[in-house]
């Protein structure tokens, strides 16, 4: 046995252990819902490692990202989906010629423990507004639940946060549904006065502030 066949027994070992515990930034999708899109490219390569790489680097400035692979181990074949209006593709886990792959966070979006995160800085939109485009994107404005999480989202963006007392003044709750047990307001606040209902960060400090001023504002989702 030379030193090559060595190499290649190698890279096959580390492509077996990649492919069962998914790629860096990829995992297998093992969901019952098909995945829809249209096909952006549908080619060949050396192994599935190398076809999450062509997805990873599809990142047009503007449209969607690559959201899906999908890699046949018997012919090589490679096939990336972006989302579309009209799908032409359908895929399923019960196809079992293919193994299908997905970014566990989208392109754009950082991760921290179980959830993505996007800072909308761009344009600042009104608290309802940017919900409302968070769930465009398949989430909500964030919500911090626990030290941990606000200090990592404190120490990256500044915005809106998915906190509200708007049903009732006085009883803050998250959009997401989620306890509202953590809390990390400036000393004297929430002002709790009528108009402040919604909840704003700047540097892990929370404060309440008039729900229909335009400012930037930080959506989560689950990976
Ligand atoms: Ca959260
Ligand atoms: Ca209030």
């Amino acid at each position: 046995m030379n030193i090559l066949d060595i190499c290649l027994i190698l890279m096959e070992f580390v492509a077996f252990v990649y492919s069962k515990n998914g790629f860096k930034n990829f995992r297998r999708y093992n969901g019952t819902e098909t995945i829809k899109g249209e096909l952006l490219q549908n080619t060949s390569t050396k192994s599935v490692l190398h076809c999450t790489w062509l997805c990873n680097e599809y990142k047009p400035v503007e449209g969607d990202a690559c959201n899906a692979v999908r890699y046949s181990e018997t012919t090589n074949a490679c096939q990336l989906l972006v989302p579309a209006n009209t799908s032409t593709q359908q895929w399923s886990t019960n196809d079992s010629q293919w193994s299908i792959y997905e970014p566990s966070c989208p392109i754009g979006w950082v991760k921290n423990r179980n959830s993505c995160y996007l800072e909308a800085v761009d344009h600042g939109l009104p608290w309802r507004e940017a919900n409302h485009y968070c769930e465009t994107k398949g989430g909500t404005l964030t919500a911090i639940t626990d030290d941990a999480e606000n200090e990592f989202v404190g120490s990256l963006y500044s915005g809106w946060l998915g906190g509200s007392d708007l049903e009732v003044e006085g009883e803050w709750k998250w959009t997401t549904g989620e306890v509202w047990n953590f809390t990390s307001w400036y000393p004297g606040f929430p002002q709790n006065y009528t108009d402040n209902d919604c909840l704003i960060m700047f540097g892990h400090l929370w404060r309440d502030f008039r729900c229909s001023r335009a400012y930037p504002f930080i959506c989560e989702k689950g990976v």
